[in-house]
């Protein structure tokens, strides 16, 4: 490394490691790093799997890379001896916005498990060049900006790989970017994404606004553009196909290069669609099959159907996508006789319109593409495969119950714990050995410590210290201070109502009563947030400008900042995450049971060892049958009384508002004489009113039991052996949640590489 490192800084800078900037060495460490996966063994097999997916949240690359090729400590040790400190080095690197939130974290996780596991598996995605928005706030509000990431060196690699992808009246020519993907300790596959080389960055105007008709100079520049009117919807149709023609080309084009007789696709190549912005690679498949390779229709649609495979990621009415016809027809209508070819047979088979592709208000639904003509179905968590096979998806698993599995999510380990908290990765190497890096079981091993006191006592200092960093790293941020000796509690995550951060919100508000009124806190608590919104969804901005106000009212009231402290952190990412994650005591995951499909932070808090404040929502009900009744702070209603109320038309908020004193001055206090001081009573009111009327994911109906669980668990916090031992337990169970495991099952059930 050493030597590497300082041929590359005399080639391109003419410097020595010790006069090197930060930037310069981050240069030669990105060059070294790219020229040892270049060199290295790329996965193979006879069966190849192409997982694609609009969204890869991929996050700072070096120090993962550099641990997957075991390199990370050599070069930490090299930098030192010139007086550098890779900490620092990395925060050069631009962070890629390549996703939004979990299902694009998930696929970044998978892409490092395949890989490690040994298994051909390249990501077909692409290449954003803003990414999603960046987030700043200003006034109490989310404002939206560009987040460019790509430089002159990044990782990605230009390809001479190119495609014609056809739309109506034109043809946009592609070309293909690589970023390697090593496995930890094994092999190396790839990340595809797609791009046009006309794509400018100029048109963007006033933070995100740009031309959207444009497809031209558009088609890349953001991830989930704005699509609250036409245009909008039809630029993400323009970006899908491009997704999936490139990918369908691409798949053939490998498979035929390995002498694959296309008839026999499905033996050699397997498909997963990630939700279902990749849908249309299935009738792109099919067309291209039949158009171009002398397929007729029925066999083209048998191999097309043993090649793809659908995961569903949530069951949130809006999020599964259905495009008008009118709008497939403007963008892609080469594809819209397939689709209706589709439709036709799914319509002889089954006589139910709940299944068809084609809906009366001529929509085509994507889902219901996928489930018909793909192999596979599954769901994230045991839960949420349950509630799709019972009622979201009950019709179509009635007709291939064969199809639907479940695949409970996971986490790579090597992001999760051994690159974002190096001080508790090495303690538990010293205490149950290496093994658990690959073999994510062994941290069973730890539970003979559960009752060992100085194995709990260096649980707590690890805690500690990571708060201590969090702590230093705000205040250089964003020029907060929190105190290292109150408890952290955390939530992190897309900001949604079904997510509820609108009730942790009106804990605070609990909480500052109460200390005005003298009740005060064994010991302080820190709230942390951390959330975007999309730039339409309205009240979830207005959720961001009640916490953003709350926060000012708390830090600048002295009565009041002793005891309590709320920090929004700004432009939440994967680097905070792995700051944040370390830090944390209390992991908010508070989800109106039945909404969340899995979560993933749930997972990584735990592994780190915070203590779940949860519902029985998604993998939190998996988490709490690892752990047991004692390690995990359960409340809510659970989803089948929540399925039912919603059956029913059933719940009313205002109900709830009017016949309970202390909600109704907790939801008041939304629009009282302070916070109107401070906030915009638009937003505010409009926030009440939202929460008092109608509240579509029931806080009210689970506020005051969160209220008291939340109080219960920072009253259990003081007894600090008995606390530190749920941390151990957390950390203990979480192996079953390695993304390597994952994998392992999606390998065994669906994809059989
Ligand atoms: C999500 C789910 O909301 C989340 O619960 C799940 O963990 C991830 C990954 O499976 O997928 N679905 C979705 O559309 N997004 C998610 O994060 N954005």
């Amino acid at each position: 490394m050493e030597q590497a490192l300082q041929r590359i800084l005399q080639e391109k800078f003419q410097k020595d490691i010790k006069d090197a900037t930060k930037e310069e060495i981050y240069t030669a460490l990105l060059f070294v790093t790219k020229e040892k996966m270049e060199g290295m063994t790329p996965n193979t097999g006879d069966r190849k799997l192409y997982y694609i997916s609009a969204e890869f949240l991929i996050g700072k690359l070096l120090s993962n890379n550099l641990i997957n090729l075991g390199l990370f400590e050599e070069t930490r040790e090299v930098l030192a001896k010139y007086g550098h400190d890779l900490t620092e080095i990395e925060e050069v690197e631009p962070e890629p916005s390549l996703g939004n939130g979990g299902l694009g974290r998930l696929a970044a996780c998978f892409l490092d498990s395949i890989a490690t596991l040994g298994l051909s598996g390249d990501g077909v995605g692409l290449n954003y060049h803003d990414g999603l928005f960046l987030q700043k706030f200003a006034d109490n509000k989310q404002w939206e900006d560009k987040n460019p990431w790509i430089t002159d060196n990044s990782w990605l690699t230009r390809t001479d790989c190119h495609f014609e992808v056809p739309f109506n009246g034109f043809t946009l020519t592609s070309t293909m970017y690589d970023i390697d993907v090593p496995g930890y300790k094994s092999g190396c596959n790839k990340l595809h994404l797609f791009d046009i080389d006309t794509v400018d960055e100029s048109m963007i105007h006033d933070g995100i606004q740009f031309d959207k008709s444009d497809v031209r100079r558009n088609l890349t520049l953001f991830l989930y553009p704005d699509d609250s009117d036409e245009a909008g919807q039809l630029l993400r149709i323009y970006q899908q196909y491009f997704m999936v023609s490139n990918a369908a080309q691409l798949i053939l084009k490998e498979a035929q290069e390995r002498g694959v007789d296309l008839y026999h696709l499905h033996e050699h190549v397997c498909i997963q669609i990630n939700d279902t912005h990749p849908t249309m690679v299935i009738p792109e498949l099919i067309r291209i099959l039949t158009t171009q390779k002398g397929f007729n229709m029925d066999t083209a649609i048998d191999v097309v159907r043993k090649t793809c495979a659908y995961t569903n990621h949530t069951i949130l009415a809006e999020a599964l996508e259905k495009w008008p016809i009118a709008y497939l027809e403007k963008v892609v209508p080469q594809l819209m006789p397939i689709i209706r070819e589709l439709d036709a047979r799914v319509r002889r088979d089954f006589h139910d319109e709940r299944v068809y592709i084609i809906d009366k208000m001529d929509r085509v639904h994507m889902a219901h593409i996928d489930i018909h003509y793909g192999y596979a179905v599954n769901g994230v968590a045991a839960l949420h495969t349950e509630i799709l096979k019972e009622s979201e998806l009950k019709p179509f698993y009635d007709i291939y119950p064969e199809k639907f599995n479940n695949k409970t999510n996971g986490i790579t380990f090597r992001r999760w714990l051994l690159h974002c908290n190096h001080e508790l990765a090495d303690y538990l190497k010293e205490l149950i050995g290496e093994e658990y890096v690959e073999d994510a079981s062994q941290l069973e091993k730890l539970l003979a410590y559960k009752d060992d006191e100085k194995v709990l006592q260096r649980l707590r200092e690890i805690k500690k210290d990571a708060k201590v960093e969090l702590k230093n790293y705000l205040k250089m941020t964003q020029d907060v201070d929190v105190d290292e000796n109150s408890v952290f509690d955390i939530q992190i995550k897309r900001l949604h109502e079904y997510k509820r951060q609108q009730m942790n919100a009106l804990y605070a508000i609990y909480k500052y009563k109460e200390i005005k009124k003298g009740n005060l806190p064994a010991r302080p608590i820190t709230m942390i947030f951390g959330a975007k919104a999309a730039p339409a969804y309205t009240i979830a901005k207005d959720i961001i400008h009640l916490i953003l106000c709350l926060q000012q009212l708390v830090n600048n009231d002295p009565d009041v900042n002793k005891y309590m402290r709320i920090v929004m952190v700004e432009n939440y990412n994967v680097t905070k995450a792995e700051k944040l994650i370390p830090a944390c005591d209390i992991s908010e995951q508070i989800s109106l049971a039945s909404k969340e499909a899995s979560g993933t932070g749930n997972m990584k808090f735990m592994l780190n060892g915070a203590v779940t404040l949860g519902t029985e929502d998604g993998a939190n009900v998996e988490i709490h049958q690892l752990v047991g009744d004692d390690n995990i702070y359960i409340f809510g209603e659970k989803s089948e009384k929540v399925i039912q109320l919603y059956a029913d038309s059933a719940y009313n908020s205002r109900a709830i508002y009017e016949s309970d004193p202390q909600i109704e001055e907790l939801v008041d206090f939304i629009i009282s004489k302070e916070m109107i001081m401070i906030g915009d009573p638009v937003n505010l009111g409009r926030l009440y009113k939202e929460i008092v009327g109608k509240d579509w994911f029931m806080t009210l109906l689970d506020v005051k039991d969160y209220i008291r669980t939340k109080e219960q668990m920072l009253a259990d916090y003081e007894d600090e052996t008995a606390w530190a031992k749920k941390m151990l337990v957390n950390i203990a169970k979480a192996g079953f949640f390695s993304s390597d495991r994952t994998i392992a099952e999606y390998n065994r059930d669906i994809w059989h590489l």
